[in-house]
């Protein structure tokens, strides 16, 4: 990688003025490591553009220059996407400047919005309109606009609305070569070809920067019902979803697996938290049932739901929350599953996907062949049931620490990937490549998907600056025994 010349970082500085051009380590460090303290980099320089010309400015000299980027939004990535690598030569090109709403339009039901927009606001704002934009995730608070549509991220709303490639209308980017693609355009038609947005939907930065989306919005909450449910099988919460399904209809729109590992963790390392149900089960499912304004409330029908699958076997034991308070609580036992395993010691982390209906039987049995495999390590699977994805987590065996993760990681990680490759599955569902599965992905993607990856790269980025070491294994890894 080609270390910037002063002569770059002047212009640089020059083109992007005090606020847009930083080189002191106090400003760039917090953004050097990554949200679960697993990568860590350096940069020659924090770049923060104030709009998209400064975007293109600053990628056509550095791409005059040969130098790398690094497009960084909330930096919550789950794969170490937005940390550059330890040689200090990129430039970590941040967007969190470029958070404007440019528009909110409830007749179209659209918004666009700059790369830099906190999804949180983007929420509060669709609100404020009447709307709502149905995508969430625990890490609203921080995660953007640009970082959500490059890593297609998917979340605990996608069972009733999809992941984003289903709710981004279009994307405006700036190319590896500074040219600005204007992909915000409205029309419901347009078959001119191959579609740039869709490709740039999950391409990890290493194509282009996003510097804003249009975004499908839908009705606002009319009401919503949150409960909680603990039963004996994953097979059993797979039961109460279709269940649930067929009596309440697709007012049902999150649904997710939490076992009694992630409710202890949650319980015993984030402040303020209760157990949901009076006894312990050692499966629970989180619901979430949600109708526009004008349309019969969905309790009723979730309540007499819950009492036919408590009556059949389905369901040992429930709640159904009966103020916002409460329904907030319960989200929050979900919602702090990361964290209260982050605090609580080193996991290795896996994203995966099976058939939706064989993910109950699946993770049983691959939990009891990592648990035999690697003794002392403990599965923490949980997630989005619905969607057949669960995050797969193994943590470290009980008093281990950091150098577990250095030693055996990679083992376990080997061993929960052949697993789900055999099962016909994706050992990425919605957290994307990034520099942690890099390897993986270079071993199991298959050389048909590979060498298309890496075609694209290099027709759209001939000088590999983008986010380079992200996502697109460069070389055959080699196979591991
Ligand atoms: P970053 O982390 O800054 O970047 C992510 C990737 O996108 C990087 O490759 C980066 O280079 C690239 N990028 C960022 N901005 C741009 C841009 N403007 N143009 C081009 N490339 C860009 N993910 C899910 O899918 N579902 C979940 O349920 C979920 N829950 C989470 C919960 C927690 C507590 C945390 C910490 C993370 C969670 N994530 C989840 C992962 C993460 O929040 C998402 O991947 C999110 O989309 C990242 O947004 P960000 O702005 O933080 O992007
Ligand atoms: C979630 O669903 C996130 O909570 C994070 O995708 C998953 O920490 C994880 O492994
Ligand atoms: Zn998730």
């Amino acid at each position: 990688m080609v270390f910037p010349s002063q002569d770059l970082l002047d212009d640089l500085a020059a083109r992007l003025g005090p606020k847009g051009f930083t080189r002191e380590a106090e400003a760039m460090t917090p953004w050097l490591s990554d949200w679960r303290g697993r990568f860590h980099g350096r940069a020659a320089a924090l770049l923060s553009p104030a709009d998209r010309e400064e975007v293109a400015a600053t990628v056509a000299l550095c791409a005059a220059a040969g130098a790398a980027l690094v497009p960084q939004g909330g930096n919550t990535s789950m794969v170490g996407g937005a940390t550059p690598d330890p040689s200090g030569a990129a430039l970590l090109l941040s967007m969190r400047r470029m958070n404007r709403i440019r528009t909110i339009d409830s007749a179209a039901n659209l918004a666009v919005c700059e790369a830099g927009v906190i999804l949180a606001h983007l929420h509060e704002a669709a609100l404020a309109a009447g709307r709502r934009f149905p995508l969430t995730l625990g890490a609203r608070g921080s995660a953007t606009v640009g970082g959500l549509v490059s890593t297609n991220a998917g979340g605990t709303q996608v069972l009733r609305f999809g992941n984003m490639r289903r709710l981004v209308q279009g994307v405006e980017a700036v190319l590896p070569d500074g040219s600005l693609y204007q992909g915000l355009s409205p029309l419901k038609k347009d078959n001119r070809g191959y579609d740039l947005g869709q490709l740039l939907i999950g391409a990890e930065g290493t194509l282009g920067i996003v510097t804003a989306a249009s975004l499908r919005l839908v009705p606002a909450v009319g009401e919503r019902v949150v409960a909680w449910a603990g039963m004996e099988t994953p097979q059993a919460a797979m039961r109460l979803l279709r269940h649930l399904e067929t009596l309440v209809g697709d007012a049902i729109e999150g649904f997710e697996l939490v076992p009694a590992s992630a409710l202890d963790l949650v319980l015993s390392h984030i402040p303020g938290t209760r157990p949901p149900l009076a006894g312990a089960h050692p499966w629970n499912a989180l619901i979430e049932a949600v109708v526009p304004m004008a349309v019969a409330s969905p309790e009723k029908a979730l309540f007499e739901a819950f009492a036919s699958a408590l009556g059949t076997g389905i369901v040992a034991d429930a709640t159904i929350a009966v103020s916002e308070a409460q329904a907030e609580a319960l989200w929050r036992l979900r919602d702090s599953i990361s964290e209260a395993e982050k605090k609580d010691g080193p996991a290795a982390k896996h994203d995966i996907s099976v058939a939706v209906a064989d993910m109950p039987r699946f993770l049983v049995e691959a939990a009891s062949a990592v648990e035999a495999r690697f003794p002392g390590v403990r599965v923490n699977a949980f997630g989005h049931l619905g969607d057949g994805n669960i995050h797969f987590n193994v943590r470290a065996p009980a008093g281990r620490g950091a150098d577990w993760l250095e030693q055996e990681g990679e083992e376990v990680t080997a061993f929960v990937h052949d697993l789900v490759t055999a099962a016909g599955g994706s050992i990425s569902a919605e957290h994307g490549i990034g520099q942690m599965k890099l390897v993986e992905f270079a071993r199991l993607g298959g050389a048909t998907r590979l060498g298309a990856l890496r075609a694209i790269k290099q027709a759209l980025d001939p000088k590999g600056i983008m986010n380079p070491g992200k996502l697109v294994p460069l070389a055959d890894f080699p196979s591991r025994p």
